[in-house]
């Protein structure tokens, strides 16, 4: 009975953190989206509860995420415009696919995406050779790694 009432005491604190990290924690839709399609998901197999793994400054200029947001994310932005009725995913890959660089620190946004630096922040870019980073990236698959997922859950 006492053992009884320890399991159901602590799956009540279980459920009680659970829900508070879900809604303390929970990341907006488009975040959560380029995380996986952009594979930062590997990086931590705890990613949905962690703030690390894709900083809001990946498309913000507020670590907090909201207006305003930094040349990348403008570039989102614009890509919304041009072609409203466009998803976030297809949006995303047609930035990548460009080969643009939008911050303007010499590092494409693709190249800047596969090494984990920000692409909208100058201030952040990659501490290897350009050409040595394109070869990399080339080799484990270029942009085409960054298409959006015909289906959900489809890896
Ligand atoms: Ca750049």
């Amino acid at each position: 009975m006492a053992e009884l009432r320890r399991r159901s005491t602590l799956l009540g604190a279980g459920l009680l953190l659970l829900a508070v990290s879900g809604g303390v924690l929970a990341m907006p839709q488009f975040r959560l989206q380029a995380i996986v399609q952009l594979h930062y998901d590997q990086l931590d197999p705890l990613w949905e509860y962690s703030g690390k793994v894709m900083s809001c400054t990946f498309c913000h200029v507020n670590k907090q995420g909201g207006a305003p947001w930094n040349v990348f994310g403008q570039a989102l932005k614009a890509g919304f415009v041009a072609n409203p009725r466009t998803s976030f995913g297809d949006v995303l890959y047609t930035v990548l696919k460009a080969n643009g660089d939008s911050d303007g620190d010499g590092y494409p946004d693709a190249i800047e995406v596969f090494a984990h630096t920000l692409p909208g922040d100058p201030a952040s870019h990659p501490d290897r050779p350009l050409a040595e980073l394109q070869q990399e990236f080339d080799a484990a698959g270029g942009v085409a790694m960054y298409a959006p997922k015909a289906k959900k859950g489809n890896r």
